[in-house]
C-alpha cells in the first residue's frame, strides 16, 4: 500500500501507463541507479577520456538526486550498480580491453582518476552525490548487463521486487541492456528519460524510441515527475 493509503497506482508514461496492471508498491519496486560513477560522468574519467561531453553524463545527477530523497523516505528499494573489473583485470575481455585501447582509455590502464574501470579506483567510485547508503545493494558488473555475472537476479527475488525503475548511465548502452536483460526476466520496467543519458543525444533519443515499439517491448519510459505523482 502506499502511503497515502492507495492500493494501486499508474503513472502517465508512455506506450502504456506503468505499471501494467497497477501493483505499484515500495516493497515490490526498486530504484535502479546504473554506473553513476565518475568514469562515465566526471572530469579525467573513462568517458571524459574518450573525448564525449561529459555534461551531457553529469546531466542527470541532479534529476537522480532529487528522485532519490523520496524514494528513499518511502521505503522504496534502491540498487545500485558500477561496472568496473579486477584489479588483475581476470574477468576484463581481451577484445574489451583492444576496443578500449584504440583510443585513450584502456580500460586497466593508469590515468588520471587511477586505472581506467578497475574495481577500487577513484574513477570507478560512484558520485558522491548519489552515494549509496548503507545497507543499499550496490552491484559490481564486469560488462553492461547488470544481471549478467552477478547475483542481481537472487537479490530482486529475495526481495520479493518486481517492478524496476531504470535512471542511470549510459541510455544507450548499460540502461539498456539491463532494461533488455530485465525484461526478459519478466520484471516490469519504466525508464525515466530525464534521469537517463547518453554520449550522444541522438542515441538518447533512438533508445527511447525502441523500448516504445510493440506497444512497449522492453517496458515503458515516463519522467521523474511523473513517477513522483504515483509516489505523493
Ligand atoms: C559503457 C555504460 N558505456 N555504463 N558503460 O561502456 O553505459
Amino acid at each position: 500500500m502506499m502511503k497515502n493509503g492507495r492500493q494501486s497506482a499508474k503513472m502517465a508514461s508512455t506506450p502504456y501507463p506503468w505499471p501494467y496492471d497497477g501493483d505499484f508498491r515500495c516493497e515490490n519496486t526498486a530504484l535502479f541507479i546504473i554506473d553513476m560513477q565518475t568514469d562515465f560522468c566526471g572530469k579525467g574519467g573513462y568517458i571524459d577520456l574518450l573525448g564525449y561531453d561529459i555534461s551531457i553524463t553529469r546531466a542527470c545527477i541532479e534529476p537522480i538526486g532529487q528522485l532519490l530523497a523520496p524514494m528513499r523516505a518511502a521505503g522504496f528499494h534502491i540498487i545500485h550498480t558500477r561496472e568496473g573489473h579486477r584489479a588483475d583485470l581476470s574477468d576484463l575481455p581481451a577484445n574489451k580491453r583492444w576496443r578500449s585501447r584504440q583510443g585513450h582509455a584502456g580500460i586497466g590502464d593508469p590515468g588520471p582518476c587511477g586505472r581506467v574501470l578497475v574495481r577500487g579506483e577513484p574513477g570507478w567510485e560512484i558520485v558522491p552525490e548519489l552515494a549509496p547508503l548503507p545497507g543499499e545493494p550496490i552491484i559490481d558488473k564486469p560488462g553492461k548487463g547488470s544481471f549478467y555475472g552477478t547475483d542481481l537476479d537472487m537479490i530482486l527475488r529475495q526481495r520479493g521486487i518486481r517492478n524496476i525503475v531504470l535512471t542511470g548511465i549510459t541510455t544507450d548502452v548499460c540502461v539498456h541492456t539491463t532494461m533488455r536483460e530485465a525484461n526478459d526476466r519478466g520484471y516490469e520496467c519504466v525508464l525515466l528519460s530525464d534521469c537517463c543519458a547518453a554520449t550522444d543525444p541522438a542515441n538518447h533519443l533512438a533508445a527511447i524510441n525502441m523500448i516504445k515499439m510493440q506497444n512497449g517491448v522492453f517496458g515503458a519510459v515516463g519522467t521523474s515527475l511523473q513517477l513522483m505523482e504515483i509516489i505523493q
